[in-house]
């Protein structure tokens, strides 16, 4: 079995390190794990890829059997036509568990308004008294998929009141869950705190617009970690502008990084993180892709297999 590692040149080392050693506690024998820089790159069985610039030509790998994105969005490979074979998105506990800290973490902020004090340390000794509980706060988290559900299960589990939208109809007890286009609005209208989660997609792209921010709860806060082209940025500072939007909390966006010159910058009422939400780690994504090789080889279905015709 030989193994291509197409992704970050400093990481080569750990992720070598780790599939030799996780590969071999799978039982397997005998592998070779290359990278781009090799000079004698044999017939490959699997790549690991992480985007970069350029485009890949995959059909030079005669006997490619699937290809692992160490990136839960696959939106820069999906539609690369030289990949006849699966492809297959990262999930694993790292990217998961990582993206639930952090958009918990910005929920409580605003949950708890805790803004309020960090920035105004001006002596007034002034304390809220109507501080809401948990259970009397509204989330809706756009996008039920592998990250998304355990975001908002893990919300509920907190006490929060959570809805969810997604493209296929999901069931989760204690989880509002609306489906398709017609229920956008309902899930919008009654949400303190928007949690944007949903994949860059043909049907995702400037799904945040004009008319959408309209059905949003006056005031409302939106937290965006699925990906920048979800959201039109004029109509989410045009949003802000009029007070429809209160605060926003953005980690990724339409160009990265984000340019110096974008207003979203010096919006006071923007938060800027530069798409540190969810970071894939080398032990969790080993994990995850030696147990895939170890399905593959059984005949098991992959996990994270990509769905070409939904586009994740
Ligand atoms: C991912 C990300 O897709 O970090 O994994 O954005």
């Amino acid at each position: 079995m030989k193994i291509l590692y197409s992704a970050k040149e400093d990481e080569w080392e750990i992720y070598q390190e780790l599939l030799d050693r996780k590969l071999s506690d799978h039982g397997f024998t005998g592998f070779q794990i290359f990278r781009e820089t090799d000079t004698k790159i044999e017939d490959i069985d699997f790549v690991i890829y992480a985007p970069k610039n350029k485009n890949e030509d995959f059909s030079r790998y005669k006997h490619l059997k699937a290809i692992f994105s160490l990136w839960a969005g696959i939106e820069t490979i999906i539609s690369n036509e030289t990949i006849d074979v699966p492809l297959i998105k990262m999930v694993d506990e790292g990217l998961t568990k990582g993206m639930i800290e952090w958009c918990s973490a910005h929920t409580l902020r605003y949950h708890l308004n805790l803004d309020h004090h960090i920035k105004t340390q001006d002596g007034a000794w002034c304390f809220n008294k109507n501080q809401l509980l948990a259970f009397e706060r509204n989330i809706s988290v756009l996008g039920l998929g592998n990250i998304g559900m355990e975001v908002a299960k893990s919300l509920r589990d907190f006490g929060f009141s959570v809805s969810g939208w997604s493209a296929q109809k999901k069931f989760e007890p204690g989880i509002r869950c609306y489906s398709g286009e017609d229920a956008l609005r309902e899930t919008l209208e009654g949400a303190d705190i928007v949690i944007c989660l949903l994949p860059e997609t043909k049907k995702t792209i400037g799904l945040l617009n004009k008319e959408t921010f309209s059905y949003f709860k006056d005031g409302a806060k939106i937290i965006n970690a699925g990906r920048g082209s979800l959201i039109d940025d004029d109509a989410l500072l045009n949003s802000i502008e009029n007070g429809k939007i209160s605060h926003a909390t953005l980690d990724v966006f339409s160009e990265e990084p984000l340019p110096q010159k974008h207003l979203f910058w010096s919006n006071k009422n923007v938060t800027v993180t530069p798409h540190i939400a969810a970071i894939s780690r080398p032990d969790t994504c080993v994990d995850s892709i030696a147990m895939n090789i170890a399905r593959y080889k059984k005949g098991k279905d992959f996990v994270g297999l990509v769905d070409n015709d939904k586009g994740y």
